[in-house]
């Protein structure tokens, strides 16, 4: 229990020496919906002041909080949003424009 605990507590510290400019996390964004790029599952894990970067490969998605908090506007190919998560919590989002796309952000 105590060797899990531990383990836990190093996995989520990770990001934070992920960049000196603060700890940093990307996530492709593509017509089969939002993959982590460290995971490569549609749920991101980070530690609170993480900056998530979303980056579209294919078609034109938005990245948009489900709660309102945060909406990135139509992106192309290419195109990134970003936002910072301070506070923890899950953050459930989804694309405005497909309604299958579903993702969440885990803070921690
Ligand atoms: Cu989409």
């Amino acid at each position: 229990m105590r060797t899990a605990l531990f383990a836990l507590l190093v996995l989520a510290a990770i990001p934070a020496f992920a960049s000196a400019g603060g700890p940093t996390a990307a996530v492709d964004v593509n017509a089969t919906g939002f993959t982590d790029a460290g995971t490569g599952t549609p749920i991101t894990l980070v530690a609170p002041g993480t900056t998530v970067t979303w980056t579209v490969s294919s078609g034109i998605h938005t990245v948009s909080a489900v709660d309102g908090s945060f909406a990135s506007d139509n992106l192309g190919v290419g195109e990134s949003f970003s936002h910072t998560f301070d506070a923890q919590g899950v953050v459930p989002y989804r694309c405005a424009i497909h309604a299958s796309m579903i993702a969440a952000v885990l803070v921690v």
